[in-house]
């Protein structure tokens, strides 16, 4: 009597409800590396080189712990390639009698799973992800019957459940959310926190190599790779955040800095969603710190709303939306991605920051997910899908569960607000004040029209008047269109002119 037990990338954690109450001595984890999930999107270098030694590493820890783990590699010529053909490789050489798995991630691999009761011949018992704070009933009960959701809402009901942050019923500091104070620009500081780097041990050498050889024309670098690989070294990064960089968390949440890729943020999402960290006990040290006097409670409060709301809302949103989410384009965009968004080759100084830091270490923060790239997508009118898949591919942290409501509901507006209640839509100004990126582009950022005027600034209006019919009756858009309502026409047209041509410039 074997239970084979099915692991997947996403799910490197030691208390994976698939493993809980199990016996060790009859059970057999089987983890695969594998063509299709190598393949479904061109994923960047060091995405796969994480995953690939996180899983390997992860392997043996398993073992150490007990385990019987079945490891098939990429290389293997008899790996099939698939998840459902492995495990049919698995089941024979196992002579097993039962599956048992923790729910997938994803739409697409959700429909692997539910496919294995039929297609084997023995119980199948998939698991819920206890990983998260709210499950999937949880969430629809929330969402029934609402006319809108939002994330504040749904956090502040994460909070009373989660108790964090809490006294009795009511907010630590009296507030749910310090938000306000979060919107600090940042000045270049010699004593500014850097995460830590790992460097790549045998186990990541060869796979960064194999890596390198499989997948050359894929976009990335690995010469910085510097990714923890295991549990042990992802607690080094976390606790190194929470000393260094969580005091400042909050103020400067928003900021950019010219070749400052990390300035105070964690970099602990690709951990968090593979499993290496527990997004639960790092809150909870989060909220030690707070109650410790060693951090402020708008970092506190500004960091666990990250994980508990956002991290959890966006969860519970792609569920609910379904699996032709992913279709979603409300407001018709069309546009190819340019192709500036793989090479950085571009003379728009925020955008080639972000995409070069996103080639040298396959990580972006969220303003520059969302203001710099996604923002640039949405008022060129990039087609949603091709945004999505680029999301997908570049960042170590990426699993359409967490990136699709991200990039085609809160960046392109796609979902036509089912996540966010308007688009995230700025203009040159907004980057200048939050950034030192326009002091060194060959673009000036105030003007408006002419040769070197800030392409932001024509394509915002172009944005907003493309959008007219979809947009101007929302609330939350009503100062931009008395501002352009307030234009002399011969502006107006002139601003349409600036955006059309630099948008046939992007082929
Ligand atoms: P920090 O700034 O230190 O934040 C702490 C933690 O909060 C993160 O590690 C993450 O777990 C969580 N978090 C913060 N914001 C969000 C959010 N909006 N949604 C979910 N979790 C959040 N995050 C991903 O984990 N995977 C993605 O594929 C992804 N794609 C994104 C695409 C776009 C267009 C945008 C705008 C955001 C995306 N995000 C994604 C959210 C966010 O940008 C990243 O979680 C964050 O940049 C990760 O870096 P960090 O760990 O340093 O985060
Ligand atoms: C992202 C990824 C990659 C690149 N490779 C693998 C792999 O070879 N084997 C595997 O089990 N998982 C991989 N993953 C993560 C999966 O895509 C992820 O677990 C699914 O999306 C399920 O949500
Ligand atoms: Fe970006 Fe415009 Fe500033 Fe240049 S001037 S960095 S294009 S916002």
């Amino acid at each position: 009597m074997t239970t084979l037990i099915p692991v997947l990338g996403d799910q490197l954690s030691h208390a994976l409800s698939s493993l809980a109450g199990q016996d060790k001595k009859t059970c057999v984890i089987l983890m695969a590396e594998l063509d299709e999930e190598t393949t479904y999107v061109p994923h960047h270098k060091s995405k796969m080189a994480f995953i690939l030694s996180a899983m390997r590493h992860h392997a043996e820890d398993l073992r150490s712990a007990g385990w019987t783990v079945d490891y098939v590699k990429l290389a293997e010529p008899e790996n099939s390639g698939s998840f459902t053909g492995e495990l049919a490789r698995a089941m024979e050489r196992h002579s097993a009698s039962a599956i048992c798995v923790t729910e997938a991630g994803e739409w697409r691999v959700k429909a692997m799973l539910d496919s294995w009761a039929d297609r084997f011949d023995v119980p199948v018992e998939v698991r819920a992800d206890d990983r998260f704070l709210c499950d999937h009933a949880e969430f629809e009960s929330w969402a029934k019957d609402r006319k809108q959701l939002r994330m504040e809402y749904f956090y502040r009901d994460m909070r009373r459940k989660s108790k964090l942050l809490m006294d009795g019923d009511a907010p630590v500091g009296g507030q749910w959310n310090f938000d306000a104070e979060n919107r600090k620009p940042a000045k270049r500081d010699l004593a500014m926190p850097q995460p830590l780097h790992f460097a790549p041990d045998d186990i990541t050498q060869d796979v960064i190599e194999m890596v390198e050889a499989k997948f050359a024309i894929n976009m990335g670098q690995t010469a910085k790779f510097g990714f923890a690989v295991t549990r042990a070294d992802a607690l080094k990064q976390q606790a190194h955040f929470l000393k260094h960089a969580l005091p400042s968390f909050g103020d400067y949440q928003d900021a950019m800095l010219t070749g400052e890729p990390f300035l105070w943020h964690s970099i602990l999402s690709p951990y968090i969603n593979t499993g290496l960290l527990d997004p639960l006990e790092l809150c909870r040290a989060v909220e030690e710190r707070y109650q410790a006097g060693k951090v402020p409670i708008n970092a506190a409060e500004g960091f666990i709303r990250q994980v508990i709301g956002w991290r959890e809302y966006v969860r519970g949103i792609y569920w609910h939306a379904g699996p032709q989410y992913v279709e979603s384009n409300a407001l018709a965009a069309e546009r190819p991605l340019p192709e500036f968004y793989w090479t950085g080759k571009t003379d728009m100084h925020c955008l080639s920051q972000t995409v070069d830091q996103t080639i040298a270490y396959s990580y972006a923060h969220h303003i520059q997910r969302l203001m710099i790239t996604g923002n640039f997508a949405l008022l060129a009118g990039i087609n949603p899908a091709e945004v999505h898949i680029w999301y997908l591919a570049v960042y170590a942290d990426a699993y359409e569960w967490v990136e699709l409501p991200n990039s085609l509901g809160m960046s392109q507006f796609a979902d036509g607000g089912m996540l966010a209640s308007k688009p995230y839509a700025a203009s040159g100004a907004y980057i200048n004040r939050m950034s030192d990126y326009c002091s060194s582009c060959r673009y000036d950022v105030k003007q408006k029209t002419g040769p070197k005027a800030c392409p932001f600034n024509a394509l915002y209006w172009e944005f907003i008047a493309r959008n007219e019919d979809r947009l101007r009756k929302n609330p939350r858009m009503a100062m931009p269109y008395k501002n352009w309502d307030r234009m002399a026409q011969a502006d107006k047209v002139a601003l349409r002119r600036q955006a059309q041509q630099f948008l046939e410039t992007l082929g």
